[in-house]
């Protein structure tokens, strides 16, 4: 028996054309899971799809906006009839805006939770109503350091994925009697697009991350494979509502002066 086996499952990944995302579903199909790509960008999308498929994975994309719910819906739907059960749910899709809050727009700060925590929610939702009738599923939002901790510029990130993290709590006191398991992944600090402007050699915010990270470095997508593939598994059946979080020890300390 293993216990890490994805074969015959169908897993939807939202937000899966790149990054983290990409990582993930990566992982899930190497573990033998089908996958379900949804992403906004055509372009990207196609480019995605090629890189899946010339891995040798089964995948296919949806193109919607995770905050419109009745396009989720239609979707949702159309994957049921062309694919089938959506077996894993990873909310991955999200965005960052760093802006200081007395400066941020109302609008941007909408959008920002709109994407980070209410998409997850319509998601979750709309794919749990089949899993309740299965008996059977598994949920995987992707939080951040930020759902515990603050950082100048990101108010709207950090409300929305410290939101995440207690959305993720929830679902689970509400699912868990359905067999469905809902937690997070919290990852640390990742080398991808998104980090990119506060990576460059010589940022002061890349020399303060690799000091501030006890493993010294900054995460690499692939880092994360192994915690998808054990809260998409069976390996994880009585795990409810954790995040889990891939950091290289961020959370774990205080930090240490830069001199040391
Ligand atoms: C930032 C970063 C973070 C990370 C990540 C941390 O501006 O501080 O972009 O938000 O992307 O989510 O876990
Ligand atoms: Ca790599």
């Amino acid at each position: 028996m293993n216990l890490f086996d994805l074969s015959g499952k169908n897993a939807m990944i939202t937000g899966g054309t790149h990054g983290l995302g990409m990582a993930i579903a990566e992982a899930l199909a190497q573990a033998g899971a089908q996958l379900i790509i949804t992403g906004t960008t055509p372009s990207k999308m196609e480019d995605a799809i090629a890189y899946y498929q010339s891995k040798g994975y089964q995948a296919k994309g949806y193109l919607f906006d995770v905050t419109n719910e009745e396009d989720a819906a239609r979707n949702v739907e159309l994957i049921s009839n062309e694919i089938g059960n959506i077996d894993i749910l990873v909310n991955n899709a999200g965005i960052i805006m760093r802006e200081p809050a007395i400066s941020m727009a109302v609008s941007d700060f909408r959008k920002v939770v709109d994407v980070d925590l209410v998409g997850p929610f319509i998601m979750a939702q709309l794919v749990a109503r089949q899993m309740i009738e299965r008996r059977e599923g598994k949920i995987i939002n992707i939080c951040s350091m930020m759902s515990e901790l603050g950082r100048n510029t990101v108010s709207a990130y950090a409300a929305a994925k410290g939101g995440l993290k207690m959305l993720t709590r929830n679902l689970a006191t509400e699912w868990a009697k359905y067999n469905i398991q809902v937690n997070g992944i919290g990852p640390g600090y990742f080398a991808t697009s998104q980090t990119a402007p506060i990576r460059v050699d010589g940022h002061p915010f890349n020399e303060f991350i690799i000091n501030r990270t006890p493993a010294a470095r900054w995460g690499d997508p692939e880092d994360l494979a192994g915690t998808a593939i054990f809260l998409a598994s069976k390996a994880s059946n009585f795990v409810n509502g954790q995040i889990v979080y891939v950091d290289g020890g961020i959370l774990a300390t205080i930090g240490k002066p830069s001199n040391e």
